[in-house]
């Protein structure tokens, strides 16, 4: 617009409608890049405003004090109006991102799926209210252990052939004071908890007789397959008493079989060898095809475990046994392959 082509119409009045209808759009402007484009139109070089000064020196004086003082007025209703919207429009973006980035802690009650233990955990929880309803008291030992513990106190002397029953992961002791190398074991199974608890019941004056549980966790250098993992769970059952005989290991498994399978299922042993008991026996449970199951290792205390747990073999008799917890419950749930525990997927772990 050139300044001869305003100069003619040039009023305040048309100052004034065209301020009006400049803080309108600002007012209504929905975001900041629209009120910046508002401004533009009715602030900036090209706005009829700009022409409106740009033509003033074309018109009479009076006429140039009148559209003056509306040009003043113009342009002060329209930065009031711009500064007003611009803060209104910062605040809604900023409560609209507070809302979006809100957490909210509640949201998950009632509508989340509650966590619950897993298979295994709740297995060996089932086993040690079983075994405690028979009468027994559960007890524990370290999942790092010695030599001696693990081997030496069970009858397996260094270099014992049977050692190799268990493929063993030895820890670094270099550094250890008073600790050899090949000293400290992760223990291969639950056993060393009998030699613990027989050392401990006769230091504390408890017992014997005993009647203790030992669940926990156990490792092996085993490769991991459908019926191994290398990191796995026993429970040890350990009684010592008087007159203790193999008729007693056999009706505690029985009893035990027909408690946490139910009264269908039944029991029996096999002769076997361990070097911590004599005689031994594997224990199998029935299955309901009528198969049977290898469920763990049993037998008579050996006299030379009695005699590391500071017992005498002339007055205490005893049966131990011990199995897997993880194997337990393949059977129980029918589970087709044990590394399913460790996979972590929930659609397998929320079946329990
Ligand atoms: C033992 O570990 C003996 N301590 C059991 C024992 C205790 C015998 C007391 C006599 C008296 P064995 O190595 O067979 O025995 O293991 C016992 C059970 O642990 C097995 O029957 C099996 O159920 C389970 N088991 C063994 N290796 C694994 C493995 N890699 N993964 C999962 N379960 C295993």
């Amino acid at each position: 617009m050139s300044d001869e082509a305003v100069a003619p119409e040039v009023t305040a009045g048309a100052v004034d409608a065209q301020a009006a209808e400049g803080v309108a759009a600002i007012a209504g402007a929905r975001a900041v890049d629209l009120l910046e484009d508002a401004e533009s139109t009715y602030l900036g070089k090209q706005s009829f405003l700009a022409n409106v000064k740009a033509a003033m020196k074309h018109l009479d004086p009076e006429r140039r004090r009148e559209v003056g003082a509306a040009l003043n007025r113009a342009r002060g209703s329209l930065e009031q109006a711009a500064a007003t919207r611009r803060a209104e429009l910062l605040a809604d973006e900023r409560r609209e991102r507070l809302a979006a980035e809100r957490l909210d802690l509640t949201e998950g009650l009632g509508r989340a799926r509650v966590g619950h233990a897993h298979v295994v955990t709740q297995t060996w929880e089932r086993l040690e209210d079983v075994f405690c309803g028979m009468g027994y008291t559960v007890a524990d030992g370290p999942e790092v252990e010695t030599d001696w513990f693990n081997f030496e106190a069970l009858n397996l002397p260094r270099a014992h052939p049977a050692r190799s029953m268990w493929d063993t992961l030895y820890l670094d002791a270099s550094g250890l004071d008073g600790v050899e190398d090949g000293e400290l074991v992760l223990r291969t199974h639950t056993s060393p908890v009998q030699i613990r608890t027989m050392l401990r019941a006769v230091r504390e004056g408890w017992g014997p007789p005993i009647y203790v549980v030992c669940p926990g966790r156990v490792y092996r250098r085993d490769t991991a397959d459908a019926t191994h993992l290398p990191v796995f769970h026993q429970i040890e059952g350990l009684v010592i008493d008087r007159n203790i005989s193999m008729a007693d290991l056999s009706g505690t498994i029985e009893a035990f079989t027909k408690a946490y399978f139910g009264e269908d299922m039944t029991s029996r042993l096999r002769p076997s060898y361990f070097p911590f008991t004599e005689p031994s026996a594997e224990f199998d449970v029935s299955a309901p095809d009528g198969s049977w199951l290898e469920l763990g290792g049993s037998g008579m205390v050996h006299p030379n475990v009695l005699r590391a747990g500071g017992l005498d073999p002339e007055e205490w008799s005893g049966f131990a046994f011990g199995f897997g917890i993880d194997r337990l419950a393949k059977i129980r749930h029918a589970v087709d392959d044990l590394r399913e525990y460790m996979s972590n997927d929930i659609r397998f772990l929320a079946q329990f």
